[in-house]
């Protein structure tokens, strides 16, 4: 018989590529969407018809259950969150509701319909914030340096609590950012992106960010959704770090990303105070060993190959766009 999942978050960039993972795997797909007065599901409009859409809300705790009652999933994958770090700041409370409470929403709904279901919870390497050591493993301590990050250490704990107070098949994912052409247009990597494919084909004369020194451990979404597939297929629930392993700094995605279209980055690109954080995460590396070792999961797309697919990816979108 085919096995169900449920995805919260399956509009976001995440959510979409593993709606396509679990499709290939055989699995039936439940996602579950928040009710918009315009429904603009772009990410998951190649999937009309091959997966199920329903609506809940992570701030409504009776949709969830009747959600998980309706669908009986063996899996629940739960990525809905309000993810942009900047916006944590100006909707503190908000953000708490959404992607610490939320979480709790989530495992309850759960446990009144079958604490056998399996559930992954997305957890950031955001918790590390002000690192405590480098590189970051599962065993380092936890400092996070916005209401993002806070509110994502309360959703780690809640999923570890859960785990040994009900012996459910709890575990969150530690994942270092990672990447797409289908990544949010405000999150730098596709912003820059965007930036420089319009500045290559004329629609902009230049991209101003925030802090150029800022090191992230950048890899691409649609390899980092097999691990959160592997790590509900094994025999224990447990925590797991995915990441590449290297770092690079925002300055050196520009000058690649520029490099891409044969253009120099500095003419461009002005720092504009607006995008500088009211606190920093300096340096982000994870050590992905304990995934490697016993998930067999490792990052298939090199730093150098995903700034290049996502320069050309938009570059191709905005050339579609010149010419109508
Ligand atoms: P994303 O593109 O921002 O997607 C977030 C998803 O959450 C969207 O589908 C959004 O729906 C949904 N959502 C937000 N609030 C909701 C609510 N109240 N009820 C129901 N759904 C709600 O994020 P992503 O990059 O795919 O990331 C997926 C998850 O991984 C998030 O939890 C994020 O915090 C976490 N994470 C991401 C990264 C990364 O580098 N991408 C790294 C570590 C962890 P709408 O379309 O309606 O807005
Ligand atoms: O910023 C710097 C900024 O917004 C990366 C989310 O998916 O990954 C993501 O969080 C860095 C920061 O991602 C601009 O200061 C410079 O140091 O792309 P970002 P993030 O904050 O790392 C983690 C793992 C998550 O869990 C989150 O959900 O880039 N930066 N200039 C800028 N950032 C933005 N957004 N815009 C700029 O203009």
């Amino acid at each position: 018989m085919k096995k169900t999942a449920v995805i919260t978050g399956i509009t976001g960039q995440d959510g979409s590529y593993l709606a396509e993972l679990l499709l290939e795997q055989g699995y039936r797909v439940v996602g579950v969407t928040r009710r918009t007065s315009t429904q603009v599901n772009e990410r998951i409009n190649h999937l009309e018809g091959r997966i199920e859409l329903v609506s809940a809300d992570l701030l409504d705790q009776s949709s969830l259950t009747t959600v998980l009652r309706d669908a009986q999933p063996s899996e629940v994958y739960n990525l809905a969150a309000q993810s942009f770090v900047p916006a944590s700041w100006s909707q503190p409370v908000l953000t708490g509701e959404f992607t610490a409470l939320g979480v709790t929403r989530v495992l309850e709904a759960i446990r009144a319909v079958d604490p056998a279901i399996r559930f992954y919870q997305a957890s950031s390497s955001e918790m590390f914030g002000k690192v405590a050591e480098v590189p970051q493993r599962e065993t380092t301590p936890f400092y996070p340096r916005s209401p993002y990050g806070v509110a994502k250490v309360y959703g780690h704990w809640i999923t570890v609590n859960y785990r040994e107070s009900f012996g459910m098949f709890a575990v969150s994912g530690i994942l270092f950012n990672h990447e797409s052409e289908r990544r949010g247009l405000e999150f730098v990597t596709r912003k820059i992106s965007d930036g420089v494919a319009r500045i290559k084909l004329g629609l902009a004369k230049e991209l101003r960010l925030g802090n150029l020194d800022a090191q992230r451990d950048w890899g691409f979404a649609g390899d980092y959704v097999r691990a959160m597939w592997l790590m509900l297929q094994q025999a224990q629930p447990q925590d797991y770090v995915v990441a590449t392993g290297r770092t690079h700094a925002v300055r050196d995605f520009v000058r690649l990303a520029f490099e891409t279209v044969d253009l120099p980055w500095e003419p461009y690109v002005a720092v504009d105070p607006k995008f500088v954080r009211p606190a920093e995460v300096d340096l982000l590396i994870g050590d992905p060993s304990k995934a490697r070792s016993k998930l067999g999961w490792q990052p298939e797309t090199s730093f150098e190959q995903l700034v290049e697919r996502m320069v050309r990816a938009d570059l191709e979108r905005l050339s579609r766009v010149v010419s109508v």
